[in-house]
């Protein structure tokens, strides 16, 4: 299409005011999901290594990582919520944006000079970098990590390609937004020949609000649990509540689902304890015989979903350090899961330290079920729910190396 059949696109909506006010909401909200999704990596604490981290090759990317702190018990659960349902949030206002300036994709010649060439392809990798994100992010929550390790992988280098285009994109661009929020400025994005209106701008940018508020109605009910989680949609799985009585709240990998069988979660488990006093191993009646703590915290997923708080009992992981004749330390979790993500993790040494940091038995007053991790799981306060191992089987207390 040449310069001359710009008439074709003809809504009186486009313009300077309609793109500035959404690029706005976009220039507040994209950030936000940015620092939130760096905050659930390091949350991750993947500088302890293998089984943390699912970027290796991340170098100088990492410079922000620092030792994830175990309070307030709640902060996961709200970056997480903030990050998630904002990525949804923001989808009906991208969209908008992109349509209001959709016919400057055809503009007539491509590229003027260099600094055109460079300025649109920051655009190109912006708009690629923000579309990749949200495809990405919502197939993760939608449908139970759809690329498992490579998820955080592309995820994350994605939010830095994002990052890279918008500092230049705002650069080139923020004079245009100012003068846009006052309707000057522009031309390039109205219509030369535009048709009759049938809603004015702010019925238009009413609208986008009204659907990113319906996303907003449709997911928020999976951070707060309880009985607003069944508003919530399009949480994962239908928002199904699984299990009968004190442990029918969420589950998100199913014993049957991880390959756990019935033989090796019976009498015969033993944990295993590793550490400089030697080797332990307890089964479960000895561990219930040991000083019981009991705990309200909620599982919290990088899929923006809780649990709510719940009641957790179990031993002290500090205790079973003390046990196994260390000083809380790092402690190497190993479940019984045979294959997939997950199933190791290092805790750091203030996790362990935390007297909230349980190998929890029971939740709610009952023994856990076999979804919710029987015969033990780790359950500690502000840890993303992947690293709340189920179906443990060896603890090992020292540093990684
Ligand atoms: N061994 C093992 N533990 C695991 C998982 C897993 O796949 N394997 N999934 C984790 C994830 S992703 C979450 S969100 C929580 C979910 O805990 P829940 O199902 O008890 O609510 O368990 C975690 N523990
Ligand atoms: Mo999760």
């Amino acid at each position: 299409m040449n310069g001359n059949k710009r008439g074709f696109w003809r809504s009186p909506l486009r313009g300077p005011w309609f793109t500035s006010v959404l690029g706005l909401v976009l220039l507040i909200g994209l950030p936000v999901l940015f620092v939130t999704g760096l905050l659930s990596y390091a949350a991750y604490n993947p500088d302890l290594g293998r089984g943390n981290d699912h970027t290796p090759d991340r170098g100088i990317l990492g410079f922000f990582l620092f030792p994830w702190p175990t309070s307030p018990h709640w902060l996961y659960r709200v970056t997480q919520g903030i990050h998630v349902i904002g990525g949804f949030v923001l989808i009906p206002v991208v969209l908008a944006k992109l349509w209001s300036v959709f016919p400057r994709l055809f503009q007539w010649p491509p590229v003027r000079s260099l600094t055109h060439a460079l300025e649109r392809g920051s655009l190109l990798l912006l708009v690629g970098a923000t579309l990749f994100e949200l495809v990405t992010g919502v197939l993760n929550t939608q449908l139970d990590y759809l690329f498992p390790g490579s998820f955080y992988r592309v995820h994350y280098y994605g939010a830095w390609v994002f990052f890279a285009a918008l500092v230049v994109h705002v650069a080139l661009r923020l004079g245009k937004l100012r003068r846009g929020l006052r309707d000057e400025g522009g031309e390039e994005l109205r219509a030369p020949d535009p048709a009759p209106s049938t809603i004015s701008r702010r019925g238009a940018v009413a609208l986008v609000g009204a659907g990113s508020l319906t996303l907003f109605a449709v997911t928020a009910g999976q951070v707060t649990g309880g009985p607003l989680r069944r508003t919530a949609l399009l949480a994962p799985h239908g928002g199904a509540d699984p299990g009968p009585e004190q442990n029918g709240f969420q589950v998100n990998k199913t014993a049957a689902g991880r390959g756990i069988r019935a033989a090796d979660t019976g009498e015969h488990w033993r944990l295993r304890l590793r550490g400089p006093g030697g080797d332990l191993a307890l089964s479960r009646a000895e561990l219930l015989e040991l000083e019981q703590h009991t705990v309200r915290l909620p599982i919290d997923c990088v899929e923006g979903w809780s649990t709510g708080d719940q009641t957790w009992t179990g031993v002290r992981l500090k205790d079973l350090a003390a046990l196994a004749g260390a000083e809380p330390d790092h402690m190497y979790v190993e479940s019984l899961q045979r294959a997939g993500a997950f199933r190791q993790v290092w805790l750091r040494a203030n996790q362990v330290r935390d007297g909230r940091s349980l190998l929890a038995l029971g939740v709610n007053g009952a023994p856990l079920s076999k979804d919710h991790g029987f015969p033990a799981r780790i359950v500690v306060p502000n840890n993303p729910g992947v690293h709340q191992t189920k179906w443990v089987e060896r603890l090992t207390i020292g540093r990684p190396v």
